[in-house]
């Protein structure tokens, strides 16, 4: 399925929902039980970073707050470790899977094994392939941010930064996975409008500081004439940091960086004048789904993606927010 189709299925998919017509009671999707308290699990996909870090908080210091129990489990960067880790909540009979699914593809048969089971698995923060698994069907809902929209407004920071004209090298996230994909979209569309902006690299650093440094090291030296670097993420936008850093370069005037998260490594980078802009993607995952948990135990109809809102962060807010970053 290509973006656009994705896109437009989470759309209609709300459509129908608002017309009352949800699909998913007919066809079985799992019920949650009304209970005093759950054993719930969730499915991390790497704790390598600190946004993984955070989100692991809040989804731990919630399910203290409402007295549930947490399973959780981390599959160290790998996509079929996530599918046996699955696998393993559903042996141990938790009434509900919070799932982040690393890539689109490969976690479509922990989705289809816990429906199976007759558990609901609600996703956090990545999707999967909505031609293969799809909202109020197959899993209640998605909880995450607008990923094409977070790479349309990097894009529109960078433009306005250069006046409209770039030579543009990309660090994507990790390959398959949504976020990557989307924000990938979301920058190259919008910067395709400008004639002055171009992309001459776009490589995968797998969201990660290390790989975004070694993939920046090498694309620098491809690309000498580079002035932008666009990374899907703060922590690879801090190994492109300290590339240009070790090729002599200054971020931040020589090459302007923008990314998406806002770490506070990144505030403080922002502070330090080598980043110019980060757009927010909140990890504090935690109170929004065990509401969302709440309320299907409840029996409410679930909207098939509960958005969350990000905000921006550059020269104008760093200072000041950078005390509650995480
Ligand atoms: O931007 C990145 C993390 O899926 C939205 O994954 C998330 C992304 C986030 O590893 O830092």
């Amino acid at each position: 399925m290509t973006l656009l189709t994705r896109r437009t299925a989470l759309l209609a998919a709300t459509a129908a929902l608002a017309l009352g017509t949800n699909p998913a009671l007919a066809q079985g999707l799992p019920p949650l039980k009304a209970k005093q308290t759950y054993k719930v699990g969730f499915a991390q996909t790497e704790s390598n970073n600190p946004w993984r870090i955070a989100q692991t908080q809040s989804m731990q210091d919630q399910a203290k707050k409402e007295g549930w129990q947490l399973v959780y489990t981390d599959a160290a960067g790998s996509a079929a470790k996530q599918v046996s880790d699955v696998n393993s909540m559903i042996a141990q009979k938790v009434d509900l899977i919070f799932l982040a699914p690393r890539e689109e593809k490969p976690l479509i048969p922990a989705v289809m094994a816990a429906k199976k089971a007759g558990i609901p698995v609600i996703l956090l923060d990545r999707s999967v392939d909505p031609s293969l698994a799809k909202p109020g069907v197959d899993y209640v809902t998605f909880i995450g941010s607008d990923f094409v929209d977070e790479g349309k407004r990097a894009a529109e920071a960078l433009i306005k930064a250069t006046n409209g004209k770039a030579t543009i090298i990309e660090l994507e996230g990790t390959t398959g996975s949504s976020p990557a994909n989307d924000r990938k979209k979301g920058f190259d569309e919008r910067v395709k409008a400008e004639s002055g902006m171009k992309i001459v690299a776009s490589q995968s650093g797998d969201f990660a500081r290390d790989k975004g440094r070694q993939v920046a090291e090498t694309l620098l030296q491809a690309h000498p004439d580079a002035t932008a670097i666009y990374a899907h993420n703060d922590e690879m936008a801090m190994g492109a940091i300290a590339a240009l850093e070790a090729a002599g370069k200054k971020p931040g005037k020589d090459v302007i960086i923008v990314s998406i998260d806002g770490t506070r490594d990144a505030l403080q980078a922002i502070v330090d004048g080598k980043l110019l802009a980060t757009v927010e993607c909140n990890p504090k995952f935690g109170p929004k789904a065990f509401e969302t948990a709440k309320r299907y135990a409840k029996g409410e109809k679930i909207e098939p993606w509960v958005v969350n809102t990000d905000r921006f962060f550059d020269a104008s807010n760093a200072k000041q927010l950078i005390t509650d970053a995480y």
